[in-house]
């Protein structure tokens, strides 16, 4: 039998609660885990996430300074990478996001402002998430064009590492690729891809996802840069990407789900798109040879899922 999933947008609602780890509390090796005062801030903004409701705007934060300062401190050595690590895509978005949402070192951007901005570039939409969802919920989300955020931030004593998704991530690294059209088209492939699959076929969608949307690598001309979150969100994995370390092979979908990868480590192998209409069109050929009895098709006029 088909596993539940969401139809309309307001279905997202249910997932508020169902947040695996880290939601409300903190593995013992997060660097905030033994700081109390760490711990309640984040309740305080996850409880946002918790009661959002689809159709409220998202309520601003009043970011700290302390949390300004670490804000910074990763804004200043990542930006310093984009023009030589990040794809051309990205930089095209950046100075946008300068302009019109507030990105800088001395504010923390609000994620509201970014979901607007989005919003207006390709139809995506952010919704404030308190921790990691399961697979299947996170991509069933993109189905819908809506990308699942947090809006807390790492703790202030290792500025360049965090365990988890946290704002840096989320607006430094995934939202410049949602203003991008194409992209925004492969990331919702995906999303469909996985309404109503099977867990076997939800494990190979997420490795896809993985693989591109958070560690993804295109060929940009005569060279190869980084369009994965998790790539444009570390400083020290952008430049090893790039590096002659790695191994690098050709996105083949069905390949690429079958790969065993480390969550904690730099990846040992990345996989390298032509572009993104291109990594489109292959993820629709793989998501038609998943077992599924129907196909799903979104109807942006109401917001819901068009069974076929
Ligand atoms: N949940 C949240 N909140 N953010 C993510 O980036 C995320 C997630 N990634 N759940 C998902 C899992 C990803 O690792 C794949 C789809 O499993
Ligand atoms: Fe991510």
């Amino acid at each position: 039998s088909t596993p539940w999933f969401p139809r309309k947008m307001v279905d997202l609602d249910t997932f508020a609660d169902k947040v695996l780890e880290m939601g409300e509390e903190l593995d013992s090796d997060h660097p905030g885990a033994k700081d109390a005062s760490y711990r309640a801030r984040r309740a305080e903004i996850t409880m946002i996430a918790k009661t959002y409701k689809t159709g409220q705007p998202i309520p601003n934060i009043d970011y700290t300074q302390v949390e300004i300062e670490t804000w910074a401190a990763v804004f200043d050595k990542l930006t310093g990478m984009f023009p030589t690590h990040a794809c051309r895509e990205h930089q095209h978005v950046f100075p946008l996001l300068i302009q019109n949402c507030g990105y800088g070192t001395h504010a923390i951007p609000q994620l509201e402002v970014v979901s607007k901005f989005l919003k207006d570039c390709t139809g995506f939409t952010l919704r404030p998430v308190m921790g990691l969802l399961t697979s299947r919920d996170f991509l069933n989300g993109l189905a819908f064009r809506v990308f699942h955020s947090t809006q807390y931030i790492r703790h202030h004593s290792s500025p360049l590492y965090t365990p988890e998704p946290d704002v840096c991530h989320e607006l430094l690294g995934h939202v410049p690729l949602f203003a991008n059209p194409d992209f925004a088209d492969f990331s919702q492939e995906i999303g469909l891809a996985s309404l109503g699959a099977s867990d076997e076929d939800i494990e190979r969608l997420a490795t896809i996802y993985w693989f591109t949307v958070e560690f993804g690598i295109c060929r940009q001309g005569d060279q190869i840069r980084a369009y994965g979150a998790g790539l444009l969100s570390s400083f020290g994995e952008l430049e090893y990407c790039l590096s002659d370390k790695p191994e690098i092979r050709a996105f083949e979908p069905a390949k690429v789900a079958q790969q065993k990868y480390p969550i904690t480590e730099y990846q040992p192998v990345y996989f390298v798109a032509e572009s993104f209409k291109d990594a489109q069109m292959r993820v629709r050929e793989f998501a038609n040879s998943c077992d599924r009895p129907f196909s799903v098709r979104y109807n942006a006029y109401t917001e819901s899922i068009e069974i076929l």
